[in-house]
């Protein structure tokens, strides 16, 4: 596999990470494999400035998505048309209030040609409305409305967000150490494999007690990353266990990392990280950070 091909994965997981903790609307980070159906979950996650509610949403849908089945909402109205969908509630009760969140979820068939797709989504409200339409000409760029994006991936790219990876410091002459990520895959995944430079072996480990002792041990198969549902590896549950460390880890540093994962269909893709080397997580205490031990 050609390294420079896998390159624009890095970038997606940083240009990706500030759109899942804003309030506007977005899809799920880490992207979708060209090609492939796709459930477009666009979450609503407040409503319109100075409205107590949310009351329709229209996507536009763009080049490149064909539509095959929109997932109605009860208590709502759903409109499907070949360049847009819409949901309207039918009474106010049925409204989404400002302080929920809410999925609206549209299926359908991706381009072939990797790039980024925009979707223009129209909020409704009680009072007013917002346009989510505004397309970001440069990473840096921070429109007050941005369209939803989806980068569209070419195939052997894991359609997989790594974030808030680390890897705990290592002294000279220790064998192994951990490492531990959020992993969330749109469309489900499971990974299956992760190589370093800096280790001979590299394992997913999963924490399980036998009796009353905590042990841990390689996961069978792979760990499974359902649907939008983001799987944290952390300390005192699933892990990297990297085995026969080649050098000490040092705090500062970073390891590249290569995970590798399997798609619904059977098909591997790769997604390249470099990773942190860290004395310990965020508001980790002294004792639990010394390294675990087999
Ligand atoms: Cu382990």
């Amino acid at each position: 596999m050609n390294p420079s091909f896998l390159r624009p994965l890095a970038l997606l997981a940083a240009a990706a990470a500030p759109a899942a903790v804003s309030a506007h609307v977005t899809l799920p980070p880490g992207g979708a494999t060209a090609g492939d159906s796709y459930a477009a979950a666009f979450r609503v996650g407040h409503a319109c400035t100075g409205a107590r509610s949310t009351t329709g949403i229209t996507v536009r849908i763009p080049e490149g998505f064909s539509v095959q089945k929109a997932e109605p909402r009860p208590g709502w109205t759903l409109a499907t048309a070949p360049d847009s969908v819409s949901w309207r509630a039918d009474s106010a009760q049925a409204a989404l209030p400002a302080a929920e969140r809410a999925e609206f979820v549209v299926r359908g068939k991706l381009t072939s040609k990797p790039g980024t797709l925009w979707f223009k989504v129209l909020q409704t409200c009680d009072v007013g409305n917002a346009d989510w339409a505004e397309v970001a000409a440069a990473a840096t760029d921070k429109p007050a409305f941005p369209a939803v994006r989806l980068d569209v991936l070419a195939p052997g790219v894991a359609a997989v967000e790594v974030r808030d990876a680390w890897v705990r410091l290592a002294v000279k002459g220790q064998s192994g150490t951990g490492a531990f990520m959020t992993l969330a895959a749109p469309s489900g995944a499971r990974l299956v494999g992760i190589s370093t430079p800096v280790a001979a072996l590299a394992e997913i480990h999963e924490m399980k007690m036998e009796g009353d002792v905590m042990r841990m041990r390689a996961v069978a198969g792979g760990l499974e990353l359902p649907p939008r549902q983001p799987v944290e590896l952390k300390p005192g549950g699933h892990h990297v266990m990297l085995m026969d460390l080649k050098k000490a880890l040092v705090v500062g540093e970073t390891v590249p990392m290569t995970l590798e994962f399997v798609d619904g269909a059977g098909r591997k893709g790769v997604a390249r990280v470099d990773v942190p080397v860290r004395a310990a997580a965020a508001g980790e205490g002294g004792a639990a950070s010394a390294p675990h031990r087999h």
